[in-house]
C-alpha cells in the first residue's frame, strides 16, 4: 500500500542506503558463491530499496558493503579481520562499521551471511549487529525421491525438476533456481534421486546428465549426490556385467572404485552417495550373508580419497512380519539391525535414521537408535514432502512435531542426551553428522503444490542450522519474507500453522496409535483397518474391547526395552507414559482412563471433533486476508484450506464411526448413531 511504501521511504533516508555506491565481493572465480553473493546482494538491494549498486572484485574504500571469505579479506586489505573463530560455512556479519562486512570462513558462509542480510533487510530490521552464526552440523541435507522418468515418489508438486524420460534434463534453469532457494537457507547438499533407486542414473550420458546438475547447484554452494542401487554392477550398464555385488567381493570393490572415479573426474566437488540397503525389496549386503557396515564402507571406502560421505539408512526392516505373533514389532528393527555395528563403520559413513521407529508417522516417539550409535556419525531424516501428513492438500506446519523428537533427552547413560546434540556430533564427540529433509519439490509454480507448505522447507533449513531455533519465530519471519510485514497477515498465517499439527494429529490418529491413514497404497485419506493384517507391522492391534501395541519388556515387543534405562522406565509403566503415546506402547481395554481422565475412546470421538472444529475455522481466518495478499495465493490457498475442513470431517467421521461400531461404545455426548 502506498502508506507502506512512505514510511519504508522514511526508513531508507535514516539508513543511509540512498548513499550506498559499491559491493566489494572478493571472489576467486567467476560462478564462485562469493560471486553469487555480490549478485544477490546487488539483486536484492535494488528489488527492496529500487537502489542500484556496482559490484567490484577488488579492495575499495568507498565499498558499502564487503563480502567475501576472512581469507581473501585478509589478503585483499592487508590485515585479518576481527572475527571470532568461525566453523565450517559460518560467517561473520557485521553492520556497525563504515561498510556493512559480511565474511564466510569459507564461500559458502560468505553467501549464506549475504542470505542473512538481505532477509534483514527485507523485513524492515536495519539494526546495527555484529556477530558470528555458525552451523550447528556439517551436513544440512536435502532428499529427492525423483525417478528417472520424471515422477517423484511421495512427491505433491508436479514432475521432477531434474529427469525426464530416463536422462537427466537438458535445462537447468529451474535446477538453479532450488540451488538459489537451498541456499538461501543454509543447505548444502542434495541427493538428486530416488532411494528406490535406477543403476541407470550411472550411465555415461546420465554422469554427463549429472555433471550439468552440479554446475547449476555449483554458484550456490550445494553440494550434489546420489542415491545407489546396491546391485548395480550386477546389472550390466557400465564397466560390465558381474555375477554379483557381494560387497567384500575384489571385483564388485573395483567396481565402484570405478564408478566412483568416473562421477569425480565429471563432478570434482561431487557430495557423496546415499543407500538404502535390504529395505522394501532393495537389494543390500544381507543377500551375501555380509553385515550393513560391510555393505556400508564398501562405497565408503570408494568415496574415501574423493572426499565424499556416504549416507547410510537406518529404514531397514522385514517387510513380511505376521501379527497372530504377539511379539513381531517393526518399531524393533532399526536397533536389531545397527546396534552391533557400532565402530564398524568407516569414518566418512553417516547413519541416516528417521525420527521415528516406523515411518513419518502423526506422531512417534524418537528413535531409540540415536541412543546406540556412540562410535559412529548420525543424522535425521525428516520429511517436508507430507507422505502422511495430508500430502499438501492439508495444511500441517511441521517444525513442532520434528521438535518432539530433536528436543527430546534420551538420558543416555544417566547423563542430558538430546536428540540435536546426538546428530549434529556434540553428545558422543563424533566429526560428521546432521540432517536430511525428504523434500520432492516439482515443476509446480510453488514447488511443493500449496503455497504455505514452503514455510516447511523453510523452517527445516533455519532448524539445521540452528536446532534450538523457535519454530513460531521461523514461521513468522517466513511470513514477513513470503507475503506481508502486515500484522494481521502474520497473526492469521501463526494462527492457522501453529495449530494444524495438533488439529490434524486430532482429525487422524490420536494418543499414538499412528496416522490411521491408507497404508496399502495412497497415504491419503482415512483407512483405519489398513492398519492390522499387513505384513509391513503398522498395526494397531484394534478389536472389540482393546486397543494399541504393547511394547512393553514385561509382557510385550520389548521395544521399550530399547531405550536408556530412565526413558524405559516411563515409557513401560502406563501410568508413567503420556497420553499422547499410550496406544503406541501399552495395549488397553477402549474404557482405559488417560491421566487426563477422559477414556481412550472417548479420547477419540472428542479429538476427532475438535480437530475438524479447529480446521473449519482455517477456512473463516484466511477469508480475513482477502485484500491484504495478493488475489492468486489468497484463492489458491482459500481452495485447500476449504478442502482441507471439509476432509477433515471425512475422516472425524470415518474414524469415529470405525471405532464405534467395533467398540460399541456410546459417545458421551451423543454425536454418534448406532446401527
Ligand atoms: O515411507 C515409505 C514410503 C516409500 C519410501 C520409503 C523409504 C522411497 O512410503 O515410498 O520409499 O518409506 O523411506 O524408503
Amino acid at each position: 500500500s502506498l502508506s507502506f511504501f512512505l514510511t519504508f521511504g522514511v526508513v531508507v533516508a535514516e539508513t543511509g542506503i540512498n548513499a550506498w555506491l559499491r559491493i566489494v565481493a572478493l571472489n576467486t572465480s567467476a560462478n564462485s558463491p562469493v560471486d553469487t553473493a555480490g549478485a544477490e546482494l546487488q539483486k536484492g538491494i535494488s528489488s527492496i530499496f529500487g537502489k542500484n549498486l556496482t559490484i567490484a572484485s577488488h579492495s575499495s574504500s568507498s565499498a558499502s558493503i564487503v563480502v567475501g571469505t576472512v581469507s581473501e579479506y585478509a589478503s585483499a586489505y592487508g590485515q585479518s579481520p576481527k572475527t571470532p573463530q568461525l566453523e565450517n560455512d559460518g560467517f561473520w556479519l557485521n553492520t556497525t562499521g563504515p561498510s556493512v562486512q559480511i565474511l564466510g570462513q569459507n564461500e559458502r558462509g560468505a553467501l549464506y551471511g549475504a542470505f542473512e542480510y538481505l532477509s534483514m533487510l527485507a523485513q524492515g530490521n536495519f539494526s546495527k549487529v555484529a556477530y558470528a552464526s555458525n552451523p550447528a552440523a556439517p551436513v544440512r541435507w536435502v532428499n529427492q525421491w525423483d525417478n528417472l522418468d520424471g515422477s517423484i515418489e511421495r512427491g505433491y508438486g508436479g514432475k521432477s525438476i531434474f529427469f525426464t524420460n530416463g536422462l537427466v534434463v537438458n535445462t537447468t534453469d529451474r535446477v538453479s533456481q532450488y540451488a538459489r532457494l537451498l541456499a538461501s537457507i543454509g543447505i548444502n547438499g542434495v541427493v538428486v534421486n530416488n532411494v528406490n533407486a535406477n543403476s541407470s542414473l550411472l550411465s555415461p550420458t546420465n554422469v554427463a546428465g549429472l555433471g550439468r546438475l552440479a554446475d547449476a547447484f555449483r554458484p550456490y554452494g550445494v553440494q550434489v549426490g546420489i542415491a545407489l542401487d546396491f546391485a548395480s554392477p550386477t546389472e550390466g550398464l557400465v564397466y560390465g556385467n558381474l555375477s554379483t555385488y557381494d560387497p567384500l567381493d575384489a571385483g564388485v570393490i573395483s567396481w565402484w572404485q570405478n564408478v566412483t572415479g568416473t562421477l569425480y573426474r565429471t563432478v570434482p566437488d561431487f557430495g557423496g552417495y546415499l543407500v538404502k540397503a535390504d529395505s522394501e525389496g532393495q537389494p543390500g549386503p544381507l543377500t551375501d550373508n555380509r553385515t550393513l557396515a560391510d555393505g556400508a564402507n564398501l562405497f565408503a571406502n570408494a568415496l574415501k580419497p574423493h572426499g565424499g560421505i556416504l549416507m547410510f539408512r537406518a529404514f531397514v526392516y522385514n517387510d513380511m512380519i505376521n501379527e497372530t505373533d504377539w511379539k513381531a514389532d517393526r518399531a524393533n528393527a532399526a536397533v536389531d539391525f545397527f546396534s552391533g555395528l557400532d565402530g564398524k563403520f568407516a569414518d566418512n559413513v553417516i547413519i541416516q535414521i528417521k525420527y521415528g521407529p516406523i515411518d513419518f508417522q502423526v506422531r512417534e516417539p524418537t528413535s531409540p537408535l540415536f541412543a546406540y550409535l556412540q562410535n559412529t556419525s548420525t543424522a535425521i531424516e525428516l520429511e517436508v514432502t507430507q507422505e502422511y501428513l495430508g500430502q499438501q492438500c492439508h495444511l500441517v506446519y511441521l517444525p513442532p512435531l520434528w521438535k518432539t523428537v530433536l528436543d527430546f533427552d534420551l538420558r543416555k547413560n544417566h547423563q542430558p542426551s538430546l536428540v540435536r546434540n546426538i546428530i549434529t556430533g556434540k553428545r558422543f564427540n563424533r566429526p560428521l553428522g546432521g540432517s536430511a529433509a525428504v523434500v520432492n519439490v516439482g515443476l509446480n509454480d510453488t514447488w511443493l503444490g500449496s503455497h504455505l507448505s514452503m514455510s516447511n522447507l523453510y523452517a527445516y533449513g533455519r532448524l539445521a542450522w540452528n536446532w534450538a531455533d523457535d519454530p513460531q519465530a521461523i514461521l513468522q519471519d517466513w511470513t514477513r519474507l513470503t507475503f506481508s510485514p502486515d500484522p494481521t497477515v502474520i497473526q492469521t498465517i501463526t494462527n492457522l500453522s501453529m495449530s494444524s499439527w495438533p488439529a490434524y494429529e486430532n482429525y487422524t490418529g490420536n494418543l499414538g496409535i499412528q496416522t490411521l491413514t491408507d497404508i496399502l497404497y495412497t497415504h491419503f485419506g482415512p483407512n483405519p483397518a489398513s492398519q492390522d493384517g499387513n505384513g509391513w507391522g503398522q498395526w494397531t492391534r484394534a478389536d472389540g474391547k482393546t486397543i494399541g501395541m504393547d511394547r512393553t519388556v514385561s509382557n510385550g515387543t520389548g521395544f521399550s526395552g530399547q531405550y536408556p534405562q530412565e526413558i524405559m522406565e516411563m515409557y513401560e509403566n502406563i501410568t508413567t507414559t503420556p497420553d499422547n503415546l499410550v496406544l503406541w506402547f501399552h495395549h488397553v481395554n477402549y474404557t482405559h482412563q488417560l491421566h487426563s481422565g477422559e477414556t481412550v475412546i472417548q479420547h477419540f470421538y472428542n479429538a476427532h471433533y475438535a480437530g475438524a472444529d479447529t480446521a473449519q475455522t482455517f477456512v473463516t481466518q484466511w477469508e480475513g486476508l482477502q485484500g491484504k495478499i495478493d488475489a492468486e495465493r489468497y484463492n489458491e490457498t482459500l481452495f485447500r484450506l476449504t478442502f482441507q475442513a471439509g476432509h477433515s470431517i471425512v475422516w472425524r467421521d470415518a474414524i469415529t464411526g470405525f471405532y464405534h461400531n467395533l467398540s460399541g461404545v456410546s459417545d458421551t455426548q451423543g454425536r454418534l448413531k448406532n446401527h
